[in-house]
């Protein structure tokens, strides 16, 4: 006795024969785009889920570069690598703005070297002498108040674009509080070696340019924004443009 005999044979062979029926190319076709058709929906799925609506890029409004090319000459450690094309746009649900401008700002530093801490959320962002504040050295910060609770998207800075600059152990946080003492969140932070003491950040050093930096919020609930900085490359001084937060009233 064979343990396969010849009618266990057939039927083996008739089933596959079945199967290679129901599998045609035609078949695999379809197959192909109810998986192609499905894709984009359920990669959207979270997203949709967590904003509860569709996602269009938010209003930036770039100032004009002040300088052209790719700075080659930094020696900063850690140094992102320009991406050598403009930013994609950034997505949240309709109706998010910029919910900075004009709010109220304090600073550590609360008689600036130049300027006024106004501008930092005044809308100005030309890069010019006369549209920073300069604070003074080490480790400094601004902290804006958009009045009320707000679901923050992105936060988009510009701390000076005049000329090719990193600025240090940029620390970006949204908190309950004006004194940072509820519920604090740190969005961003390069400072990788926690000279700051705000705990070490992984995130990289970058080359400020007139498209400012933009860090991803994800939709979290704060009234005050803070950012930190210690100095840039150029000097231990510490500059802002203007400061933007993209989100809307929390519900
Ligand atoms: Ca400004
Ligand atoms: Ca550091």
């Amino acid at each position: 006795m064979t343990p396969f005999a010849p009618g266990a044979n057939n039927a083996i062979i008739t089933r596959m024969n079945r199967l290679n029926r129901l599998i045609t190319p035609a078949t695999l076709v379809s197959l192909f785009s109810l998986w192609l058709a499905a894709g984009p929906a359920l990669a959207q799925a979270p997203a949709k889920a967590s904003t509860g609506g569709k996602l269009v890029p938010i209003p930036i409004q770039l100032p004009k570069p002040m300088f052209e090319g790719t700075p080659t000459n930094l020696t900063v450690p850690n140094l992102q690598k320009p991406l050598g094309r403009p930013r994609d746009p950034f997505l949240a649900p309709a109706g998010v703005v910029n919910v900075a401008k004009g709010k109220p700002v304090t600073s550590s530093d609360s008689e600036p070297v130049i300027g006024e801490v106004e501008q930092v959320t005044d809308g100005d962002k030309k890069g010019a002498e006369g549209s920073f504040v300069e604070l003074g050295p080490s480790v400094q910060h601004v902290t804006i108040d958009l009045g009320a609770a707000h679901e923050v998207y992105a936060v988009l800075f510009w701390h000076f674009h005049k000329s090719a600059r990193v600025y240090m152990d940029v620390v970006v946080q949204l908190a309950d509080d004006a004194g940072f003492t509820r519920n604090v969140r740190t969005i961003f932070n390069n400072d990788h070696d926690n000279t700051s003491k705000l705990g070490a950040g992984t995130d990289m050093n970058y080359v400020e340019t007139s498209e400012g930096k933009l860090v991803d919020a994800k939709g979290a609930r704060a009234r005050y924004v803070r950012l930190y900085s210690k100095g840039n490359n150029a000097n231990d001084l510490n500059h802002y443009v203007e400061v933007e937060v993209f989100g809307r009233p929390a519900k």
